[in-house]
């Protein structure tokens, strides 16, 4: 398919379907090689007419068709790409439907397909079209009935959503399952798995006193890696319960995990689907992050079950709808889980920990999106391909819109707006709309005379929004004046003559004196450490009294609102911030605006001047020495900004010279703070206690490992010795991963190797733990893209894995900028584009947005990654995923 002749789809033209299914009975033959697949179902007209039938499908055959017992020919319907059109007598009718589909030829991963020997589905958002033809959109929502039939000794499980109503062994050695789902549903929230796994089983009592079987599945072999997915899934229940007052409304709820999966996980009813990735995990070959992302995605899948599954999606335009939505309730599920048992201080720097890395991931990857050729709003106005807009934006961004009305509303009237939002619209598809109406019902009583009409342009207007801030202090008044000035430039393809109207931006602050004490603020009848203003004009101003001196203004705290602060400091008022602020994440904020000035100038040609460099190691200084911060902040107040998030900082965007002056800096401190890198890495040695992924001795292990990184960068000898050790004697894979990273990145070439065939020879069957393998090479500063061929010709790798995919290439593509951005490393994408899109259109999609953003390089990188764009749109049959990504791009 072609870019000119893909259809562009646009929000404004929903029409619901003219037909209403109340019930579907799906009857499945299942093998690896062909599938066969009887739909049933009634369907009545919504306004009693008669109107043509649409049924998506794709890639699969049409084998009977007929319309209350009467068997349709070919002059019935109209059967193309897209699928089956059917022109009815009546308005009311049976249909049955009986078609084929080839589960082993499917390396798209969307539909029925075949990892290892199980078969799984994955429907969202387009891939229940490739099972069977049906109305494969949001709102057409049923009741299912599923009859699964296969190999008894291949498929001993078969599995689908709902409950269980009978399993039987047939006459012909096949068994029989079938499943009733009593809630309806979209088709993309369909789910099949048959084969053969490990099950672990845990029976809870729901808060509402019944009892529910939790189930993790995975490979045989895999099954003592299932336990911390099920402490999880517990949590998970147990927290929407008491935070959300949510309760599970299955009897059964079963996770399953699968060796090859496009994406993370999968919210299907009842039976969630997940990349191993995301499930496995034990001591020996999982990370701390790991572990924690575990958390993560499986709370994501759990609380969509009801904001997803309940109450779904109208049309994929409100993907944020139920993204957004439950991005904000897995960010604050990991905060509460960081922060149990701790209060006060201790509580808000744990759960700043996870903003710290949710704000992190938004700029590294929301911001440049935003800034790019694919901006586009949280409710987006048109698609092409709605797989390529499962983004940072309707995700993250989503997400900090959420979070917004959550600071607007705060936690108790946000939780009136969620019980609003349930009681208006559970078991329906609805719209962004229909959610900020619920939240606004409840805002404008509890605040008279506001509302939440201006706040609905996120989810109008693309971009990320500047506001400039300017303080005014008048020691005769003892008052402090504060401007904020919003500009919002269109994004990304907009027109660009179009003013955009400001934004309403909870705008968090805080100030301290020149001592670094926190200052109360009185502004009006309002007073307290932070105060968060309304912030809905182009220009506004707030004066603040009692201030007899001129404060020190800590500015969106919390990270209140999606924006970038534009204020003209002195780097010694930036180091007393990160020094003594008292909100965690502006104090780290401080510390890496800090380490970032000194990083850009240097990228720029502007040699650092020894004053600023001294600032900014008297800072870490301070900080490495500060008695009361948690392991966990601290490892991440003395990292340095992430090379992604410090290119997009650069104009234009000079990779290479990012990279090197990073590296300059972290040696630098690494030199200049010896002695204390090296004191701080026994004392955090002498912690032996048996492993837990808790937050202090993850933190720990994390600061652990950034003391060892600086030692090595520095050259300092007694750090690879000292990564030598802990390599050998790691008892965790965190120990041991942080131990072989220092030394591929930082060591000498000896150690690098010796280290890289050790961990294969001890890791070599575990695939999870090999995606390592591959990563760590394709990141490690020395890498080329020669030896990236190399890893490619590997036994062990295969592009048709996503996760091995993943781990190779994107991660060289990615994070090796030193090697990607040469010619042969460009050439090397685009021809990976091109391979990957053959097998799998929507990974290579993904691929292909790592350059979207070409024109914003320096001109050395921006002409040939022009013609590489060029190279791959002039592929022939290309797919659609792809041409939308390098048409937006090259139209730019
Ligand atoms: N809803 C799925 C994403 C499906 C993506 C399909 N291309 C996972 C999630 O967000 O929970
Ligand atoms: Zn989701």
């Amino acid at each position: 398919m072609r870019t000119d002749t893909l259809p562009t789809i646009s929000r404004h033209d929903y029409q619901p379907y003219p037909y209403q299914i109340e019930k579907v009975r799906l009857e499945f033959d299942l093998a690896a090689e062909q599938t066969l697949v009887r739909l049933a179902f009634r369907a009545r007209s919504q306004d009693g007419q008669i109107h043509p039938m649409v049924l998506d499908g794709e890639d699969i055959e049409l084998l009977e068709v007929s319309i209350n017992g009467v068997t349709l020919t070919a002059q019935d319907y109209q059967l193309n790409e897209q699928g089956l059109t059917l022109s009815p007598q009546q308005p009311e009718f049976d249909l049955v439907l009986v078609s084929r589909c080839r589960p082993q030829d499917n390396t798209m991963l969307m539909g029925l397909y075949v990892s290892g020997q199980n078969l799984f589905t994955q429907c969202e958002a387009q891939g229940f079209r490739r099972i069977t033809f049906f109305p494969d959109r949001p709102d057409v929502m049923a009741r299912y009935e599923v009859v699964l039939r296969a190999d008894a000794t291949l498929y001993p499980y078969l599995l689908s959503n709902g409950n269980l109503l009978s399993s039987t062994l047939l006459e012909d050695g096949r068994t029989q399952a079938v499943w009733e789902d009593p809630f309806p549903k979209p088709a993309y929230l369909f789910a099949l798995v048959a084969g053969d796994f490990d099950v672990r089983e845990r029976e809870i009592v729901k808060a509402n006193g019944h009892p529910a079987l939790l189930q993790v599945y995975c490979d045989r072999g895999d099954g003592d890696k299932t336990e911390w997915a099920m402490e999880c899934l517990e949590h998970s229940v147990r927290w929407d319960e008491q935070r959300f007052g949510l309760e599970l409304d299955l009897d059964r709820f079963m996770i399953v995990a699968a060796r090859d999966f496009n994406m993370g996980a999968m919210e299907n009813k009842g039976l969630n689907i997940f990349n191993a990735a995301y499930v496995l995990a034990d001591a020996q070959s999982t990370t701390d992050a790991s572990f924690h992302a575990v958390e993560a995605v499986i709370g994501h899948e759990y609380f969509h079950n009801w904001t997803g599954n309940r109450v779904t999606c109208r049309d994929w335009f409100q993907l944020s709808l139920k993204e957004g939505l439950t991005v904000f309730r897995d960010q604050e599920f990991s905060a509460d889980m960081l922060a149990k048992g701790l209060d006060g201080a201790q509580a808000a720097s744990a759960r700043a920990v996870k903003r710290i890395d949710d704000v992190s991931v938004l700029r590294a990857a929301q911001f440049p999106e935003d800034a790019g050729p694919m901006a586009h709003p949280i409710r987006p106005e048109s698609y092409q391909e709605i797989s390529n807009f499962y983004t940072a934006t309707i995700y993250e961004k989503g997400a900090e819109v959420i979070r917004m009305q959550h600071t607007l509303l705060g936690e108790d009237n946000f939780q009136a707006g969620i019980r609003e939002y349930f009681k208006r619209h559970d078991g329906q598809a609805v719209t962004c709309d229909d959610f900020v109406d619920s939240m606004d019902s409840v805002y404008r009583q509890a605040k008279p005379g506001h509302s939440l009409e201006q706040f609905r342009r996120w989810y109008q207007q693309a971009g990320t929004p500047r506001v400039q801030v300017s303080l005014q202090h008048d020691p005769a008044t003892q008052t402090a004046t504060l401007t904020l000035r919003q500009s919002n430039a269109p994004a990304g393809i907009e027109n660009k003559s179009t003013p955009k109207p400001p934004l309403h931006i909870p705008f968090a602050l805080g100030m301290l004196d020149q001592q670094g004490q926190p200052l109360t603020l009185h502004l009006d009848e309002h007073q307290g450490d932070t105060l968060v203003l309304d912030f809905t004009e182009v220009e506004q101003s707030w004066t603040f009294s009692q201030i007899p001196d001129a404060p020190v203004l800590s500015l969106l705290r919390n990270f209140s609102a999606p924006v970038r602060v534009d204020y003209y400091r002195p780097d010694s008022e930036l180091a007393l911030l990160a020094r003594h602020d008292t909100d965690p994440f502006a104090r780290w904020e401080a510390a890496q605006l800090l380490a970032s000035r000194l990083i850009l100038s240097a990228a720029s040609g502007r040699a650092p001047s020894a004053a600023q460099l001294a600032t900014v190691v008297q800072t870490w200084h301070a900080l490495v020495q500060d008695p009361v911060l948690s392991p966990a902040y601290k490892a991440r107040i003395l990292s340095l900004p992430s090379e992604r998030e410090l290119l997009e900082q650069t104009q234009p965007m000079t990779p290479r010279a990012v990279v090197q002056a990073r590296r300059q800096l972290q040696r630098e401190l690494g030199l200049a703070l010896t002695p204390y890198w090296q004191e701080l890495y026994q004392y955090l040695s002498l912690e032996q206690a048996p492993y837990s992924p808790d937050a202090l001795q993850a933190g720990q292990r994390s600061l652990r490992n950034l003391a060892l990184n600086y030692l090595l960068v520095a050259g300092v000898n007694t750090g690879t010795q000292l990564a030598r050790n802990q390599y050998d004697q790691a008892s965790n894979m965190t120990d041991r991963m942080g131990a072989l990273s220092a030394l591929v990145n930082y060591g000498d070439a000896q150690d690098r190797q010796d280290g890289l065939d050790d961990f294969f020879q001890r890791w070599q069957d575990n695939p999870l733990v090999l995606d390592r393998w591959f990563s760590l090479q394709a990141t490690a500063p020395g890498t080329q893209v020669a030896q990236v061929r190399a890893l490619m010709l590997h036994p062990a790798f295969s592009l048709r894995n996503p996760n091995r995919a993943r781990s190779l290439i994107f991660q060289f593509c990615i994070n090796n900028m030193q090697a990607v951005h040469t010619p042969e490393g460009y050439d090397f994408w685009a021809e990976q584009v091109i391979a990957l899109d053959k097998l799998n259109p929507e990974i290579s999609a993904r691929l292909a947005r790592v350059f979207d953003n070409w024109a914003r390089f320096e001109p050395e990188a921006r002409d040939p990654l022009k013609a590489a764009l060029e190279r791959i749109q002039a592929e022939p049959g290309l797919s659609g995923n792809v041409a939308e990504i390098v048409h937006k791009a090259l139209t730019l």
